[in-house]
């Protein structure tokens, strides 16, 4: 995947150079060190976890290949850490399919998380955590919605209402929901078939369109984004196709009767065939996430994910948001660089890849010369005196360069790596650098000799 991005990037390269002293603009999308597609953020104790299904950097029989479930977290909205893969197909031992890890959705109740996932052909099913990162267990040994329509049993997504009962919706191209249980882990069996409800597909609910048999139907594709807001229950979700559009309807009751409410995302170049929203208030601020194909260059099966800042009208309608390269460039706290800060923890990067996961350790892996990292909003207080890193290196190792804002912005230190005798074998490097004070984003750029340099585990800044 590097290669094909590095000719996408090395576009943005010429455009840093130009502006050399100004910040870095673009933030979308979210992830540069590989595909993320199908976002699901969960606001939980002042972090934005950000799930996301993933697609392969290869992908087989030209559909979706997708094998595990990884998660993002943020306090800022403008750096996120990489967490890995926190939860795979290999989490199911009753179920020997090797791909169609699609769609999450990530809920916390009482202390546990409760991670919803399709595998699609096998229906819906859940794993559980003590930490929002992992590890997840699977609970119940088998899938948990249990229905006669598995192929169309995708894309869970669960709200838990004012009264505390949790709602599990799902479904493409037809709308089901569960009243789950307050274990999380089973649901109601008293209403509907077998404890499922199906959705009444009207254009009073989801808007019309003329299907491709000639006969009348709904917008309604799948995606569905089920959430409560001032007393109004909202479905965001993803419309005809292909390509598809985001429109939503809105509700008084979490069991409808569902109004079609519009579109909020047109179709446009940069996007997917597919589409994908999730939607979060974060320190008073609204966000879509949604996915497009702006890293592989338009490749449906190598999405990424986007974010969106917008605000709700006065009524609690949703505005058309305009899907930009720019993202949300205002971050909403400052990072603290005197505790040690994870590598992976990225604005924006060039030519690398994370590896590990969050139990063993994510670190910044595949680092060339001439890749870099930023991170945003560093808070330098009255100005460092040390820089410290966490490196190891099998190779010749390398050099990191501290510069302020961008890849070719003012140089406030070097550090340099030397072999460490294993790829693995983490030593911590530190230099001087230079005093600045205040806020400000700062890049780590790479240089050495050909081949990898070095894996990157943590930074830190000392007065
Ligand atoms: O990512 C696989 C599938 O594509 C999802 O389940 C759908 O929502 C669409 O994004």
């Amino acid at each position: 995947m590097n290669k094909i991005l590095n000719t996408f990037y090395k576009i943005l390269l010429v455009g840093a150079v130009v502006v050399a002293t100004l910040p870095i603009k673009a933030q979308n999308p979210v992830v540069q060190t590989c595909f993320t597609a199908d976002p699901a953020p969960m606001v939980y104790n002042g972090t934005v976890y950000l799930y996301t299904s993933h697609d392969a950097d290869s992908t087989a029989n030209n559909f979706f290949t997708m094998y595990d479930w990884r998660c993002y977290s943020s306090k800022d909205m403008v750096n996120w850490t990489d967490h890995g893969a926190v939860a795979s197909l290999k989490n199911f031992a009753w179920m020997n399919k090797t791909n169609g890890a699609w769609a999450p959705q990530c809920i916390e109740r009482n202390g546990k998380f409760y991670l919803y996932v399709p595998i699609h052909g096998e229906g819906i099913s859940v794993l559980v955590s003590d930490s929002p990162t992992g590890p997840f267990t699977d609970p119940i040994g088998k899938r948990l919605i249990d229905s006669d329509h598995i192929w169309q049993d995708i894309d869970p997504t669960v709200a838990i209402d004012g009264e505390g009962q949790a709602w599990l919706y799902w479904g493409n191209p037809g709308l089901w929901y569960v009243r789950l249980n307050e274990d999380m882990i089973s649901y109601d069996r008293s209403i509907g078939r077998n404890g499922i409800v199906s959705i009444e597909m009207t254009p009073e609910s989801f808007g019309s369109k003329t299907g491709r048999d000639g006969k009348p139907g709904t917008t309604y594709t799948e995606g569905p984004w089920f959430y409560k807001r001032n007393n109004l229950y909202y479905m965001i979700y993803a419309a005809e196709g292909i390509p598809e559009y985001i429109s939503y309807s809105t509700a008084n009751s979490p069991e409808g009767p569902w109004a079609y409410k519009g579109q909020i995302m047109k179709r446009t170049d940069h996007l997917a065939f597919t589409n994908h929203a999730g939607v979060i208030d974060f320190k008073g601020n609204s966000y879509i996430f949604y996915h497009d194909q702006a890293l592989s260059i338009n490749q449906g099966f190598k999405r990424s994910v986007s974010v969106e800042q917008f605000s709700y009208n006065a009524d609690g309608s949703i505005p058309l948001i305009t899907p930009t390269k720019e993202g949300v460039t205002k971050s909403v706290a400052n990072l603290d660089p005197y505790q040690e800060v994870e590598a992976e923890t990225i604005a924006w990067s060039e030519g690398l890849k994370t590896a590990g996961n969050s139990q063993e350790g994510v670190y910044v892996t595949n680092i060339e010369s001439g890749d870099y990292l930023q991170v945003r909003s560093v808070d330098f207080g009255k100005g460092a005196k040390t820089f410290e890193a966490s490196v190891a290196s099998a190779s010749q190792g390398g050099k990191i360069e501290i510069r302020r804002n961008n890849p070719n912005g003012e140089l406030l230190g070097t550090i340099d790596v030397k072999n460490t005798g294993g790829w693995l074998n983490w030593t911590t490097v530190k230099s001087n650098i230079k005093k600045i004070n205040g806020i400000h984003d700062i890049c780590f750029v790479f240089k050495g000799g050909e081949g990898e340099l070095f894996n990157f585990d943590w930074w830190k800044l000392k007065k």
